[in-house]
């Protein structure tokens, strides 16, 4: 079924999602985050993809859940429905390599979405905010939990409290992006990282993302455990034994995810 909210691409092995609702800044709708879901678990499924590209215009990442969809909600219709729960879930539950690249407004639910990613990379026209509070509100799908392990308390409470947008150079001192680039060159700059990703053994990438993820659910000493299990792992691999004697070789390796 083709998508209207969304634009998907696949290009060199990178699936590059853009989110199309230019009327609205991406406002995040049921429709949007369905197609996004189903786009998502489709690249994760196609053998072709190895790394994600999460964008949106340049003027907005997205610029929330649509307000005007959740403006007649009641309590009981956001708590029966698990509103964006499952959609959000499966954004969150992909196991390749996602990149968000960031330009223009990414606020509140568009901020929890970029934060859903494994990295920014932001334009530096980029703004991050979790405005949800001057709406009598407050972020409702990472905003308080994936922001302040970003960013630390003092920052996630300052943006969560006083719903003030963080421009890119701030976002960027604080962690919560990895690189700003100039707003022109921001899908070179993302496709550029996602082609490199695209190039290591898949095997190894979806073990450094499952790795990094643990680091945020366990102790050190658990995670380290992790860590070193998952390390032990990969020498099972063809593409270790590739990429190794490669560097001996000096030559490029030719992983085959095996
Ligand atoms: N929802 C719906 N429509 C929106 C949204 C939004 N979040 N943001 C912008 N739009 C629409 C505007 O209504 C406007 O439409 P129209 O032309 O029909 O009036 C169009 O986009 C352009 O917007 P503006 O004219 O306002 O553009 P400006 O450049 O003047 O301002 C801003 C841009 C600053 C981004 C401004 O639009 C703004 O403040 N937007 C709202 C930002 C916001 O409050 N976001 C948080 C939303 S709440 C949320 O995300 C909760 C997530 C948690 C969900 C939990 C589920 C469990």
């Amino acid at each position: 079924m083709a998508y209207e909210t969304i634009i998907v691409e696949i290009e060199d092995h990178v699936c590059l999602i853009r989110l199309n609702r230019p009327d609205a800044l991406n406002a995040l709708n049921d429709q949007l985050l369905k197609e996004l879901a189903r786009a998502m678990t489709e690249a994760q499924a196609n053998d072709k993809v190895r790394c994600i590209v999460l964008t949106g215009s340049d003027k907005a990442f997205a610029a929330g859940a649509d307000i005007k969809m959740m403006s007649e909600k009641s309590f009981t219709d956001v708590f029966t429905s698990d509103l964006f729960t499952d959609e959000t879930a499966a954004v969150a539950r992909v196991r390749k390599p996602v990149i968000a690249a960031v330009g223009g407004y990414a606020l509140g639910g568009g901020c929890e979405l970029a934060m859903m990613c494994d990295f920014i990379i932001a334009a530096d026209n980029a703004k991050f905010g979790q405005p949800e509070i001057n709406l009598g509100v407050m972020a409702g799908i990472g905003g308080t939990q994936r922001l302040t392990r970003a960013i630390g308390k003092a920052k996630a409470m300052d943006m969560n409290l006083t719903g003030r947008f963080m421009d890119a150079e701030e976002a960027e001192r604080a962690g919560l992006v990895s690189r700003i680039v100039p707003a022109k060159e921001l899908m070179k700059e993302a496709m550029g990282a996602a082609q490199k990703i695209a190039e290591k053994s898949m095997i190894a990438t979806m073990a450094v993302k499952e790795s990094v993820n643990r680091s945020f659910e366990t102790t050190l000493r658990e995670g380290l455990l992790f860590e070193r299990r998952v390390f032990h792992s990969l020498f099972a691999t063809e593409d270790q034994k590739e990429g190794m004697s490669a560097f001996m070789e000096k030559r490029e390796p030719q992983f085959r995810d095996r």
